[in-house]
């Protein structure tokens, strides 16, 4: 299902052609016979461009005409993936296109090839953003995602000796086609300064007089943020939301006194500390950094989009309607400090009063936090916060001072009050964003079911007691647009032959496949397309890295971020058991089931022990290869720089998904969904969604294994201690001896000596305690996978089953129970 976007005739073969030209010869100024892939990549992807346009028109002259309201997404992070081909869908554009380059005797699919995605996101989180504002389009919700365009987005991933190295991600070295920058709407955005009376500027009081709360922000320098907007074309609809990336860029004021001055080299300085704020994507997801850049970065965007925002949503209008035409998503914590930029917005320049401003506010905000690990919250330094954003610490100061006479108030213990303070004090004075996003928002909700209890059992559990109304749970979701329609092409031909084609909207309809999970003519297409998934990858991979890989094979895949909590190391640890027990005898290699093990993770550049188990996987992949023994039996494939457009590919040809953090510390995966709906079988534990992927598809259609939330922290309480594990287990003993043996890193002994000391003397989460478990889950998947017919009908029901997970159930969940913004759909003004 496309749409007809124009009003105009819809486009033919040879009209496209001719647009394709028209922006090849007149907007690049280029030549059929002169022009390189890339230009013609552009030339095609600003044609296709060309037909979201007039949506989008509309959708904006529908949504500004109106008194809706609309969602303003505030997210660090967008992981956006390759574009053209999903324009190209929402267009209904793809076979027109296809037919029109044929005519020139060019490719569609090679063209697609040379689109450098955008990475503006480090992993779950940023793609999260994106499948959802994919969504809110598709269902034709008023919103503005907001954001920052890095110039530099998630590092380009290389392995030199098995180690990863990372490369700047130039993505817009060649320009990008989507992207509609507007300089001529830049919003002056402040830092750093003083604060002082402020003298007469109420702008909002009637007498211009400042509010009675009002203090007068004097920043010690600006810089501009340029908007670019990005169209975000819903699927079957003539909706076309926007995304507002901005962009930082020296003011011209700052440039033109210090050049006036003469001293250019100190305005080239300025100019480039200026540029700086956006330059590049902070390269962690789940660990803060403590980096004022990064600081920077937060409060540049979410004040260019807090004025962006209220100038959208009221125009001349009255402040007082904020809250119900406006609401405001924060995406974890990295724009919460948007909480005290509204209030000064509203005290300091509209002459509020802080009472009045506070209770807007509150009811403006929301606040998804998507972590359980402690290290992930983010905290800024008083310091820091008060150099840079001294009216803003001025604000959180009052806000905390308020909320703790309100605890006390009601009876809180100065305990109580300490551990709920906004403010840490020890080991620095801090300030706790996940706190005030608590404190500052209506609604605040965890990402899993599991997750979302966690939150209020754990992390935020003084605030679930006190507010227990606020927190709620939204399960995470993903876009079947692009992680089914897209990526799996045969399995959507099957879906539209089977249930027809409505899937794509009302994911629900999968259900209807469950009643051919028994026809053995279903089974085998269903089998065929796996296959043909498999032999695409295996293609791919052989031009995209040099792997000779086999298609009759268990593909076993643990693709995400590198990260101990997600325990890669598990998975080595069989690997390696495999290895060891063919290579002592203990297992003759004719039984092992042929098995392919695809891994594909970056590490933060200065998480060290995720660089050592990067390494370590290589090294095991390496020494595997070169052992006959196990040819076409056991063999890793490592793709270097796993990204949206990778995923795309290797999901639908996943068998298994392994799924096998520790218990409680994932709080959803979206990886998890993705592969469940594209027919692999989930290995995993009880963790993060993975708990609802299992109720939903079926105890007998997954393999659990492993503690569960209560037992880890149970086993850590009571004292974990990983050797006695090791100890007891021979075959868990020999796998990590022949690690510490040097056998993977030509009997040097020293190579993973750190991932062994940490696995026997700390192993923070838990591998060791899982490992028997997980081997033991692994003889299932093996006894399993030997009866094809068995475990095509689990794949079938495992498909059927997860309709729930689409992300716009996940987008519904947020207008019922914190959005409540009705759809608007747009209006053709043609
Ligand atoms: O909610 C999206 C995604 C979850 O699926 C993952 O489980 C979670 O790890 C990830 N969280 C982050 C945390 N970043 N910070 N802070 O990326 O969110």
């Amino acid at each position: 299902m496309g749409r007809v976007t124009d009003t105009h005739a819809a486009p033919t073969p040879s009209s496209f052609a001719e647009e394709f030209l028209d922006e090849l010869h007149f907007e690049l100024g280029v030549s059929r016979e002169t022009a390189s892939p890339t230009d013609l990549y552009v030339a095609l992807a600003r044609a296709v461009r060309r037909h979201l346009v007039e949506g989008w028109f509309d959708t904006l002259s529908t949504q500004l005409g109106g008194d809706s309201k609309f969602v303003a997404y505030l997210s660090a992070e967008y992981l956006l993936g390759r574009q053209l081909e999903n324009a190209l869908l929402a267009t209904g554009l793809t076979e027109v296109a296809r037919d029109a380059l044929d005519g020139l005797g060019l490719s569609l699919d090679e063209l697609s090839e040379q689109e450098v995605e955008p990475g503006l996101g480090n992993g779950g989180l940023g793609r999260l953003a994106a499948c959802f504002i994919d969504s809110l389009a598709t269902m034709d919700v008023p919103a503005v995602g907001y954001g920052i365009r890095y110039e530099y987005g998630i590092f380009r991933q290389t392995f030199v000796d098995g180690r990863q190295v990372e490369q700047a991600d130039d993505w817009l070295a060649l320009g990008s086609p989507w992207e509609i920058p507007h300089p001529e709407m830049a919003v002056t955005v402040g830092f750093g300064g003083h604060t002082e009376e402020p003298a007469g500027t109420g702008e909002g009081t009637a007498d211009g007089a400042p509010g009675p709360d009002a203090r007068q922000w004097v920043p010690g320098w600006t810089v501009e943020a340029v908007p670019y907007n990005y169209l975000v074309p819903g699927y079957g609809t003539r909706n076309v939301n926007t995304l507002r990336l901005w962009s930082a860029r020296a003011t011209k004021a700052f440039n033109l006194e210090i050049f006036n001055s003469g001293d250019y080299e100190a305005a080239v300085r300025g100019q480039t500390y200026a540029e700086n704020i956006s330059k590049v994507l902070y390269p962690e997801d789940s660990t803060p950094q403590g980096k004022e850049l990064r600081l920077q970065q937060q409060y540049f965007f979410v004040a260019a989009s807090l004025a962006d925002t209220i100038a959208r949503a009221l125009g001349d209008g009255d402040l007082h309607a904020l809250p119900d035409r406006v609401v405001f998503q924060l995406n974890d914590t990295h724009p919460v400090i948007a909480i005290p930029e509204m209030m000064r917005l509203l005290v300091d320049v509209h002459g509020l009063g802080w009472d009045e401003a506070w209770d807007l506010t509150r009811r403006s905000f929301n606040y998804t936090c998507h972590t359980l690990l402690p290290e992930a919250l983010e905290i800024w330094s008083v310091d820091l916060l008060g150099r840079l954003l001294p009216r803003h610490l001025e604000i959180i100061y009052r806000i905390n001072e308020e909320f703790l006479a309100s605890l006390r108030d009601s009876g809180g213990n100065e305990l109580q009050v300490r551990r709920m303070s906004i403010i840490q004090e020890q080991p620095e004075r801090a300030v706790r964003m996940a706190y005030l996003a608590t404190v500052g928002s209506t609604k605040v909700n965890g990402v899993a079911a599991l997750h979302s209890q966690l939150l209020r059992d754990a992390v935020l559990h003084d605030f679930s007691d006190l507010w227990p109304e606020k927190f709620t749970n939204v399960t995470n979701g993903i876009t079947p647009r692009r992680f089914v329609r897209l990526a799996n092409p045969g399995l959507s031909a099957l879906l539209d032959e089977t249930v027809g084609t409505g899937w794509v909207k009302d994911l629900d309809q999968l259900r209807g496949l469950e009643a051919h999970a028994e026809d053995p003519e279903f089974r085998r297409g269903f089998r065929d397309v796996k296959a043909a998934n498999k032999q695409r990858l295996v293609d791919l991979l052989a031009t995209r890295d040099g792997l000779h890989l086999p298609t009759d094979a268990l593909y076993d895949v643990m693709v995400k971020r590198l990260h101990e909590y997600k325990r890669q190391m598990l998975k080595v640890l069989h690997v390696v058991t495999l290895y060891d027990q063919v290579r002592s005898g203990a297992l003759d290699p004719a039984d092992v089931t042929p098995r392919v093990v695809v891994f594909g993770a970056k590490a933060a550049p200065g998480y060290r022990m995720a660089k050592d188990i990067i390494a370590l996987v290589n090294a095991v992949a390496a020494t595997i290869d070169a052992d006959p023994a196990l040819a076409g039996r056991l063999q890793i494939a490592f793709p270097a720089n796993y990204n949206v457009t990778l995923a795309e590919k290797l999901i639908p040809a996943a068998d298994l998904s392994e799924q096998i953090s520790l218990a409680g510390k994932e709080a959803s995966g979206t990886g998890n969904m993705k592969f469940a709906l594209n027919g692999a079988l989930t290995i995993g534990t009880l963790d993060g969604a993975n708990v609802e992927i299992r109720d939903l598809v079926g105890d007998d259609n997954f393999f659990l294994f492993g503690m569960t939330e209560p037992e880890a922290e149970a086993l850590g309480q009571a004292g974990y201690d990983p050797g006695s594990f090791y100890e007891q287990d021979p075959a868990l003993k020999s796998a990590i001896d022949l690690i510490a043996s040097g056998a993977f890193s030509h009997g040097d002994p020293t190579a993973f000596e750190s991932i062994v000391s940490d696995l026997l003397w700390k192993d923070r989460f838990m591998v060791l305690a899982d490992y028997r478990a997980y081997l033991d889950a692994q003889s299932r998947v093996e006894a399993a996978y030997a009866d094809p017919d068995a475990w095509t009908r689990s794949a079938i029901l495992n498909v059927a089953r997860s309709g729930f997970f689409s992300s716009d159930r996940s987008i519904r969940d947020y207008l019922d129970r914190i959005w409540h913004a009705p759809a608007v759909p747009a209006r053709s003004n043609g």
